[in-house]
């Protein structure tokens, strides 16, 4: 059975989880009607990407008996003028989540909780390669600045980004 206070953090990081799944979704559709066809692509990738994140944890709470509430969440409309915003939103939003996750992985050890500090690791490893991800995408549009040329053919990079997931 789940400590009380390890199933309501858990609960509170798939609500996080489905949040972000939602801004990514948001940013998608905005990004896809300015005309990027890549970028909204790689948005909406990583949208379902969030959607499986929420999905792990699901499983994991019932497996461990645990019961769960999903909030309704509204999302607040985000404003962003640029790309850069954009991602720089993104960047901040996943940092968050990573500190986060450490206080999740804190608690765990802290309760004596090892299956779910097990649990908890993939989550560690897959902050670290999401962080990373979205900083090297935020650098590669701080060099292309304004350069439209530039920014065009990033766009297209990115539209092949979901097929082979490097950049
Ligand atoms: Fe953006 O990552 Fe979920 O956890």
């Amino acid at each position: 059975m789940l400590n009380d206070k390890i199933q309501l953090e858990l609960i509170k990081q798939l609500n996080r989880e489905s949040e972000s799944s939602q801004l990514y979704l948001s940013m998608a559709y905005c990004v896809e009607k300015k005309g990027f066809e890549g970028i909204c692509e790689f948005l909406y990738d990583h949208s379902n990407e969030e959607r499986k994140h929420m999905l792990k944890l699901i499983r994991y709470l019932n497996k461990r008996g645990g019961d769960i509430t999903l909030n309704n969440i509204f999302l607040k409309k985000i404003t962003y003028g640029c790309l850069k915003e954009l991602f720089q939103i993104l960047f901040e939003h996943e940092k968050k989540i990573s500190n986060k996750i450490n206080f999740l992985v804190e608690l765990s050890l802290e309760k004596k909780d090892y299956f779910t500090y097990n649990f908890l690791q993939w989550y560690v490893k897959e902050q670290i390669e999401e962080e990373s991800l979205i900083k090297r995408i935020l650098d590669k549009i701080q060099l292309i600045g304004e350069d439209k040329g530039g920014l065009y053919l990033f766009d297209k990079d990115m539209k092949n980004f979901h097929k082979n997931k490097k950049l």
